[in-house]
């Protein structure tokens, strides 16, 4: 090896994957330095969808503006959901990648890049009564429980849908406005 070539004290070091045993260029085999390998898995998702390391599904932001209802039609029509975040790390990651997954640094200020997720509620008289309509299912916590990443002072106006921004879930109305919609898959 090269990198050892013009130093007295540096000394190359094999490695036999199948005895785990790593052996020094002149001495005897004898050292154990790995006990256990860990399993490496390696998953994919479809082409355009990006992986969430937290919630380990994958989410694609679909580019053209509808109302919730035609979103949710639409990420089913593809196979998929809406997107859920069955935890608020899994949200985070997704807020953090907005400027990526809409091609832009230029995040533009609400109800502009704001994106549908699957949140929904028949009745409006609390804001516990969202339900998740995909892979995370169940109720969407409530601002201040663990796991919640409403914005502050959100849920707010007795809207029936959710949508993700930069800086959290807003409740919106499902069909007054029309947002781009984040589609979410199993790899
Ligand atoms: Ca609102």
């Amino acid at each position: 090896m090269t990198l050892c070539q013009d130093s007295a004290t540096c000394k190359t070091v094999s490695y036999n994957p199948e005895s785990k045993i790593c052996q020094l260029s002149d001495s005897a085999p004898v050292t154990k330095l790995i006990e256990s390998e860990e399993q490496v898995y390696t998953v994919s998702c479809k082409l355009d969808y990006t992986y969430n390391p937290e919630s380990m599904t994958c989410y694609k932001l679909v580019k053209s503006k509808t109302d919730w209802y035609q979103a949710n039609e639409s990420c089913s029509a593809i196979g998929g959901y809406l997107a859920t975040f069955p935890t608020a790390a899994a949200s985070q990651w997704f807020r953090d990648q907005l400027p990526t997954l809409l091609g832009t640094s230029n995040i533009l200020l609400p109800p502009n890049s704001m994106t549908w997720i699957g949140g929904y509620r028949d009745d409006t008289s609390a804001p516990e009564n969202f339900a998740w309509q995909g892979f995370a299912t169940g109720g969407v916590p409530a601002p201040g429980q663990p796991e919640s990443d409403w914005k502050a002072d959100e849920p707010q106006d007795f809207e029936k849908c959710i949508a993700a921004y930069v800086d959290g879930w807003y409740d919106a109305d499902c069909t007054d406005f029309e947002f781009f919609y984040t589609c979410e898959t199993l790899p």
